[in-house]
């Protein structure tokens, strides 16, 4: 591998670049105008997710912010609303673009690390009436990234998309990092994704592939993801480039997951006996760790510099006092160690004095 090693990246999970095998399937894709449905490794892929998944189609779009954004145009008209999740990637981190775009509201609900219990959810749909937005949709994360890389519990998810579909709801899961939940649980994809109309999956997070996500669906729903998609200006040409990436990762990158879950317990329980830090979420599910900083020592931003200048270790500060490491692909046990030591250094340089 020949990425820069000054840095020990933990900020996200998508900073991982393609390996050698995976570059040199990208350099061997069979490619064709994927406008003109015409590109063998783009439909090779999309057939693919789409069998894990157990849908009918699916669409290969550049993000998984694009692929939710098609998601809620082919499900909801607008004045329609959402539920949502209030820490969801869908209502803080994409421009609430279901409002920009498609004319939706959201009505987000504060779950437990990101979980949502159906009890909550009952009285959000809105009385039938011209004053009211119509409910429509009903969108969950899994994992949940701002929840702490948490798993939604199975049977709850069960239990909320038949309470919604009774409703007369449909249902959306940003799958972004479905496959950390298949690996850390046992549940296959097409398990979770049965109860949702549509689902997104990213292969460019854990997955390790440099661009692109899914969207799956019914045959009808994904023809018109697909008409979305190129009003959007996602019509991609030679896509099998990317495809072929994705497919690669598909085949051998979802098992290996389970050490990215692995490292992520490490670099937790080595985090949770340095003072000055406390994990949050206090379990660690997945490939994502959090933690507080104590404000007698500063903030998450400053330590995340002072990590980064004087140490080559990248964290992502997430709130005054909150910092998140992922790990992945191009992170390794030397890269835990080097975090744990320049952490309990960092935290050590300046006492715990009232801020
Ligand atoms: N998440 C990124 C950042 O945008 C925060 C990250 O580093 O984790 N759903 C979920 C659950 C996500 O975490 C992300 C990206 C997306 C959707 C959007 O995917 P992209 O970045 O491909 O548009």
């Amino acid at each position: 591998m020949t990425w820069d090693k000054r840095f020990s990246d933990f900020r996200s999970d998508t900073v991982t670049r393609p390996t050698l095998p995976m570059r040199r399937a990208m350099a061997e894709a069979e490619v064709g105008d994927d406008v003109f449905g015409e590109d063998p490794s783009v439909n090779r892929l999309e057939a693919r997710i789409a069998e894990l998944l157990g849908k009918e189609a699916a669409v290969f779009v550049p993000s998984g912010s694009m692929s939710n954004l098609v998601a809620v145009r082919s499900l909801c008209r607008p004045g329609d609303e959402m539920i949502c999740e209030a820490e969801s990637h869908i209502f803080n981190n994409e421009q609430s673009a279901y409002a920009q775009i498609c004319g939706v509201a959201a009505r987000p609900v504060q779950g437990q690390r990101g979980i949502l219990r159906l009890e909550q959810l009952m009285s959000c749909i809105r009385p039938r009436g011209i004053h009211y937005a119509r409910t429509r949709l009903l969108t969950l994360e899994n994992t949940h990234n701002l929840g702490g890389g948490t798993i939604q519990p199975y049977e709850e998810v069960a239990r909320i998309c038949q309470w919604a579909h009774d409703q007369g709801l449909v249902t959306h899961l940003d799958g972004a990092r479905i496959f950390n939940a298949v690996v850390a649980t046992g549940i296959p994809a097409s398990a979770w994704a049965q109860h949702f109309e549509t689902v997104n999956v990213c292969f460019s997070k854990g997955l390790g592939a440099p661009v692109g996500s899914a969207l799956v669906g019914s045959k009808d729903i994904i023809a018109d993801a697909r008409r979305h998609r190129k009003a959007l200006g996602g019509g991609m040409r030679q896509a099998g480039i990317l495809a072929a990436a994705a497919l690669y990762a598909l085949e051998h990158h979802i098992d290996r997951l389970c050490e990215d879950h692995e490292l992520a317990r490490r670099l937790a329980e080595g985090l949770a006996s340095i003072e000055g830090l406390e994990l949050d979420p206090p379990i660690v599910e997945t490939n994502m760790v959090f933690f507080r900083v104590d404000p007698r020592w500063g903030t998450a931003s400053a330590l995340c510099t002072r990590l980064a200048e004087g140490f080559g270790v990248l964290m992502n500060p997430v709130g005054p006092q909150r910092v998140r490491a992922v790990t992945h692909l191009d992170v390794g046990p030397a890269d835990v160690d080097r975090a744990l030591q320049a952490l309990s250094k960092v935290m050590r340089s300046q006492p715990l004095v009232p801020a």
